[in-house]
């Protein structure tokens, strides 16, 4: 089995900071700002992100841990109960940035609007991943990206976070 870097860590907190630079110039400053990261992996880019804009702009932005699970559209997660989110901020006419580590189908994605709209109405709702890997089954795209990785459906790409695999860094797997 083939393992190939895609981003080092430095090329990924690159990429974060990038992407950060990028939020704050789309949205005029960060004042009206919450971050919304999709367990497990985008809850910690959305940390990271949210580390990053209190330095350059030394705002603190709320960042929601969103569990769409219970939106999920197969089998085993249809009319599951229980909150989307521990950590409720009110989002009403706010711009929220949803936070995934990898975009693929999108049905995550359509999840997780699904979940936001339990919790409020935000004025606009604009996504970032940290990798954009094609094979898109929803009209869904991403307005931030760390990094377009063309793969094949049989290929899997591992993204690590220190805070729970030790190191950060993008790899990807041939099967
Ligand atoms: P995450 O919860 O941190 O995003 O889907 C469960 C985990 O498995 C995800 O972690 C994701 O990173 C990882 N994963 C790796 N390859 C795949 C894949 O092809 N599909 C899905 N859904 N998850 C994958
Ligand atoms: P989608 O719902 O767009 O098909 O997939 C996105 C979600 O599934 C992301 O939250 C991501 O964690 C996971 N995912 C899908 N494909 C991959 C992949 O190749 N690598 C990793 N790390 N996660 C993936
Ligand atoms: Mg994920």
């Amino acid at each position: 089995q083939d393992e190939k870097v895609v981003l080092d860590s430095m090329s990924m907190q690159r990429a974060l900071t990038r992407i950060t630079y990028e939020i704050i110039e789309k949205n005029k400053g960060v004042g009206n700002l919450i971050l919304i990261g999709i367990k497990t992996r985008g809850v910690y880019l959305a940390d990271r992100i949210a580390n990053r804009l209190k330095k350059l702009e030394n705002t603190d932005v709320p960042v929601i841990k969103l569990d769409i699970t219970k939106y999920r559209d197969d089998q085993q997660s249809v009319g599951k109960a229980g909150n989307v989110a521990e950590n409720t901020v009110d989002i009403t006419n706010k711009n929220v940035i949803l936070v995934d580590d990898v975009l693929y189908t999108g049905r995550t994605v359509r999840a997780a609007l699904a979940a936001i709209n339990e919790i409020g109405r935000p004025k606009r709702i604009n996504l970032a991943v940290l990798v954009d890997r094609g094979h898109r089954e929803l009209p869904i795209r991403a307005d931030f990206v760390g990094k377009n990785i063309p793969s094949s459906k049989q290929e899997t790409i591992k993204v690590l976070v220190s805070e729970i695999d030790n190191r950060d860094g993008v790899e990807i797997k041939q099967p």
